[in-house]
């Protein structure tokens, strides 16, 4: 995808995430329909589906060649991430719209033969727009991200942990996550992967990492990271495939080793 492609896409994507958005906020209050997916907590509503919509007739109307990505079916049935792909969550943080009426972002991602191209995520209620086209830096709202720092004291880092590493300790043992978790000044939860990338992105958190996301969670996140020099894998440490659920860990560089060599690898049952 050259420059001017990109730019013609980034400026209508940016439109339709702003607009979907302040859509979101006009009606934040207005009585919900709530059904529920995998489980019992996994939530959906009418807001998830009407926005994902919104942008499948929009995208579908200018560019009908790309093929899209969405977490609520929308999409197209996608097999590989061959020639454009869109790949949306129109709100991430459902569990959080619901019940906290903040703290959740639209998530859009595009990528082009596989490789990140644009990345949006849009706090919705903090009306924070984070963006990153590939190459050319990252922002938050008009301000570019500086890059993450080269050297990072691993006993001053704060990390986004999603408790179900701690509660159902899939992955890892739970000695090494006990052990991480007090060997890092911090965690913290926020409820909305899209959001934990945002902020690895501009330095708030160091590092995040939770299991089993899908590409929708993800695809915006690792175009604004890797542009502010972080870096995004599997939780120990291998290269992600978008097009299955996957263990993430995104972080600042300076302690990616640290985490993955000294914990998560150690305690891989
Ligand atoms: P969602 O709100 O779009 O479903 C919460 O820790 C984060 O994990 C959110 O980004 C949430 O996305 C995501 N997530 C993925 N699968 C989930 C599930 N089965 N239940 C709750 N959150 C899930
Ligand atoms: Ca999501």
């Amino acid at each position: 995808m050259n420059k001017q492609e990109r730019d013609a896409i980034y400026g209508l994507a940016k439109e339709w995430v702003l607009e979907a958005g302040s859509t979101i906020r006009e009606r934040i209050y207005d009585p919900l329909t709530i059904d529920t997916k995998a489980d019992a907590n996994d939530l959906v509503t009418t807001m998830d589906k009407d926005t994902e919509y919104f942008f499948m007739t929009n995208i579908k109307n200018v560019y009908p060649d790309h093929s899209i990505i969405g977490e609520e079916g929308y999409g197209d049935d996608v097999a590989t991430l061959d020639g454009t792909v869109w790949i949306i969550d129109p709100i991430d943080g459902t569990m959080n719209f619901v019940h906290q009426k903040r703290n959740f972002a639209i998530s859009v991602g595009i990528y082009h033969d596989g490789v990140g191209e644009i990345g949006l995520i849009y706090d919705v209620m903090a009306n924070n727009l984070y963006s990153a086209k590939r190459g050319e830096g990252a922002f938050k709202n008009e301000k570019e991200l500086p890059a993450l720092p080269q050297q990072k004291n691993f006993h001053e880092s704060i990390l986004g942990v999603n408790h179900f590493w701690l509660c159902e300790n899939h992955l890892v043992n739970e000695k090494q996550m006990q052990d991480l978790v007090r060997t890092v000044r911090g965690t913290r939860s926020y409820g909305s992967a899209a959001i934990e990338f945002a902020f690895v992105a501009e330095g708030s958190l160091d590092g995040y990492m939770t299991m089993g996301l899908s590409a929708w969670d993800i695809a915006a996140g690792i175009v604004i990271v890797n542009e502010v020099g972080g870096v995004t894998t599997t939780s120990f440490g291998e290269p992600i495939n978008l097009l299955k659920k996957s263990s993430v860990l995104t972080c600042n560089p300076a302690i990616q080793e640290q985490i993955v060599d000294g914990f998560l690898l150690k305690g891989r049952k």
